[in-house]
């Protein structure tokens, strides 16, 4: 339990929690992760059209998506989170949402838990979590700062190729649902050696809190029936990790007169990593009480503002059906939906529909 401070061991050396100096409260459990740093050839449109409409990719679509001599076209070499069942890393964990692609596994905890990361590098490049929201020492930022720590202090800012680090997260109060939350808040867990490049890379996933007595054994929240996760982010290729490496593959490497075009063509106006409604559709049905993680990261030009179509949300107590995102920030929305059918899920800025932040959500009649 090496997240706490000595005044919390001490707690713990005589049998109480680190939680009874947040909410006084018992049975507080340990959930542990095992995620690991992995590189994949990642498709932003695997269905190769437009699924949105229905079409064929048109011209200005192409530009994003198409490959060419000097275009690296859709797939990209990423490096992402990936869920496992165990210290053996060997059997993944189910996705708690089929719409998640390049998005990392759901970290979940209940206030009053703590959370421990195993955190494994498969990957070619350092990398570490950092989360938001949470409680951590400077043993488990997983971040680099000038802040004089040493030795031990220093192992999380890094994790080389082929190590592995566990990190321990504290869950108090603080962590979880606010006075006008409902019963589960999103934080975002991510990357943080270069934090721009490794998350433009693909190193970023969620990190539901559910309040305390709230939650389900999982750590889901009880009174949501199904919880969707939605990253809405332009991934700067330009800015990744292993930009060089794949401009190198291309025939034609593009020249100085070319530059402004190609690294508009590497700009993924993306959900969770699919571009022009080629995201897995979520599916609900009719009167479900659906719960939207909805979060971006990113730049000025990440200002989105989801859209549902069909159907509305409340979120913070406002009945919208746009939310508002700016960079690094998350929002709960609760809907449920009655109007049945499949139903558009996009950015509402139009340059960022245009270039194809957009899916589809499917709402099926009632059970
Ligand atoms: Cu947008």
């Amino acid at each position: 339990m090496s997240f706490i401070g000595p005044i919390t061991r001490a707690l713990c050396a005589v049998g109480l929690g680190w939680a009874t100096l947040g909410a006084a409260t018992a049975h507080a459990e340990t959930r542990t992760y095992y995620i690991a740093a992995e590189e994949i050839d990642w498709n932003y449109a695997p269905e190769g059209r437009e699924m949105m409409m229905g079409m064929e990719f048109d011209d200005d679509q192409k530009v994003f998506v198409e490959p060419g001599p000097s275009r690296i076209g859709s797939v990209y070499h990423k490096v992402h989170y990936v869920g496992y069942t165990d210290a053996d890393f060997t059997t993944r964990t189910p996705l708690d949402d089929p719409s998640m692609g390049i998005l990392g596994p759901v970290i979940r905890a209940e206030v009053g838990d703590e959370i421990e990361v195993v955190l494994k590098n498969a990957s070619t490049v350092p990398v570490s979590a950092h989360p938001h929201g949470v409680f951590y020492n400077k043993d488990a930022e997983g971040a680099m700062t000038n802040d004089g720590t040493t030795g031990a202090d220093r192992k999380d800012d890094m994790v080389m190729p082929g190590e592995t680090y566990t990190y321990h997260w504290g869950v108090p109060e603080r962590a979880g649902p606010g006075p006008n939350d409902g019963s589960s808040v999103v934080w975002l867990y991510h990357s943080h050696v270069h934090s721009i490049a490794d998350t433009n890379s693909g190193l970023v996933g969620p990190m539901v809190i559910t309040a305390k007595g709230m939650a389900n054994p999982d750590g889901s929240p009880k009174d949501v029936d199904r919880e969707f996760f939605s990253f809405y982010s332009v991934l700067n290729e330009n800015e990744s990790l292993f930009l060089d490496d794949m401009i190198a593959k291309l025939p034609e490497p593009p020249g100085e007169d070319d530059e402004e075009e190609f690294e508009e063509s590497n700009l993924m106006h993306s959900i969770n990593g699919y571009v022009y409604g080629n995201m897995p559709m979520p599916q609900m049905h009719a009167g479900d009480h659906v719960r939207w993680y909805v979060m971006t990261l990113g730049t000025e030009v990440d200002l989105h503002t989801p859209h549902w179509h069909g159907n509305t949300v409340l979120s913070n107590g406002h009945r919208k059906d746009v939310v508002e995102l700016l960079p690094a920030t998350t929002l709960v929305a609760d809907m449920v939906p009655d109007a049945v059918g499949v139903w558009m899920y996009h950015c509402h800025v139009n340059d960022h529909i245009a270039a194809g932040m957009t899916g589809r959500y499917e709402v099926l009649p009632a059970m």
